[in-house]
């Protein structure tokens, strides 16, 4: 096992990683802006080094400053935590050429799954169910014109290089095409420093279902369920729960079976999700997979019982997993709510110092944050400031218990996400479970 890592990250995952390596006895270093210097991952850190100024750019993105700091604190392996960079196959190749472990999947996995269009390709080929639509990056507007006409509209437009919904258009007629074509196409450039497109169909009232995975270096691979995410806006996610509702244990088999084939086909190891879309009839298709442990993570653990980040790190250094797909059940319902410091109506952010914070706590409530009260929340990245997660034998304690921890969250100086989740939570379209995301978004 390692002696020492390097967390390449801030904020509440930062802070998760640590408890994972204090856990496991492994020393930890917090490599950290100058905006982060008193955040609570650096102080609890076992060692905190400074990777440069507020800017992500010049910080957490900077790869010759994380490698730097790993080589000065003799830091054997690193933490990419979400975002950042965590899903940088060129970082995990860095990494792997200056002798530190990357904890997360091979280069290769991360560069197939990084490009969506490969990544439908390959699940494809592997025998999971794609959404109709082109084989692999289109070659020109003629080519898409083409596919959209043998798959009929409304069709999507997904830039090969975005990725959770970024870069991505619904084009719901042929004379829309070719403009939709030329925006995201120059979109996808500046945004992403690359113009491949593909095409797909659109799936009307659609749920995000994700599967979680984990291999080891040995080949050995289960998964952990799965988390229904279809409570966005504008591509954030906003609450995540597990097991999903409203889908038939056949559905569910399908995409248990259809996400590993797709891990599988990629070899692929350390924690990962597998995105799918299920329509109104529960037929499910791929989309995309993120190789990196993510902001939901939580859910899964209450329901599993499993340290994600802590396998995470075994599978890094070498340890087999241990335990067979049937040693692996799913108990009780876990929801949980991002509590960001935005405007609960217009999601503005609004960063600022934390004048209260009190956090919820009893029975089977679990809050992973960086909060202190007196801290000032930076203006600099994104603006999750809590996440709390509840478990509850069933969906419906789970929305009671989650009713009753947001009802005695205090958090003043900052406005919060809390007020739109309360309303959330006691709409009829939400607790039967039935609902899909556009609707739920209008109606809210
Ligand atoms: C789609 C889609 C409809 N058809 N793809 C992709 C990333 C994720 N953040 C949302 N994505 C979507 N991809 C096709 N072909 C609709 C969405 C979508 C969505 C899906 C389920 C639940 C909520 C959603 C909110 C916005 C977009």
């Amino acid at each position: 096992m390692f002696h020492k890592i390097l967390i390449a990250n801030r904020g509440e995952i930062a802070l998760r990683v640590l408890r994972a390596c204090r856990e496991m006895g492994i020393r930890a270093v917090v490599a950290h802006s100058t905006a982060d210097t008193d955040s609570l991952p650096v102080r609890l850190a076992d060692e905190s080094i400074c990777i440069g100024p507020a800017e992500s750019r010049q910080s957490y993105l900077n790869i010759p400053s994380i490698i730097s700091a790993a080589s000065v604190t003799d830091s054997e392996a690193i933490h990419p935590g979400y975002g950042l960079l965590s899903e940088n196959a060129a970082f995990a190749e860095i990494c792997r050429a200056c002798g530190i472990t990357f904890i997360g999947p091979s280069p290769e996995a991360i560069r197939i799954m990084g490009d969506k269009a490969q990544a439908r390709e390959t699940a494809r080929q592997a025998g999971a169910p794609v959404v109709p639509g082109s084989e692999g990056a289109l070659r020109g507007l003629d080519e898409a014109q083409a596919v959209a006409d043998g798959i009929g509209y409304p069709v999507m437009i997904k830039a090969a290089a975005g990725g959770g919904g970024r870069g991505m258009r619904i084009v719901r007629e042929r004379e829309a095409l070719a403009q939709a074509w030329a925006m995201c196409q120059s979109e996808a450039t500046k945004a992403f420093a690359s113009g491949e497109l593909y095409l797909e169909k659109f799936v009307d009232e659609a749920r995000h279902v994700e599967v979680q995975v984990l291999g080891d270096r040995n080949g050995i691979r289960v998964h952990l369920g799965e988390r229904d995410c279809s409570v966005q806006r504008r591509h954030q996610k906003l609450l995540e729960e597990s097991p999903a509702p409203s889908i038939s244990a056949e559905t569910r088999a399908g995409l248990w079976k259809a996400a590993l084939a797709v891990a599988n086909a990629v070899n692929y190891v350390s924690a990962g999700t597998v995105e799918f879309l299920v329509d109104r009839q529960g037929r499910f298709y791929f989309i995309e997979m993120n190789t990196r442990i993510q902001v939901e993570h939580p859910v899964t653990e209450m329901v599993t019982g499993i340290d994600l980040v802590r396998e995470q790190i075994r599978i890094a250094a070498g340890e087999r997993l241990g335990y067979s797909q049937s040693a692996i059940r799913v108990s009780g319902h876990a929801i949980e709510c991002r509590v960001n410091a935005e405007d609960p109506e217009t999601f503005v952010p609004s960063p600022g110092r934390l004048t209260a914070w009190v956090p919820p706590g009893g029975p089977k409530v679990r809050v992973d944050s960086h909060m202190m009260a007196g801290y000032t929340v930076p203006p600099h990245y994104d603006s999750l400031i809590a996440k709390i997660i509840v478990h509850g034998r069933d969906r419906g304690e789970a929305i009671a218990r989650m009713q009753r921890a947001l009802g005695e969250t205090v958090v003043e100086g900052v406005k919060t996400t809390i007020p739109y989740h309360l309303k959330l939570l006691s709409d009829p379209a939400f607790v039967s479970g039935e609902f899909t995301l556009p609707r739920l978004e209008q109606r809210l």
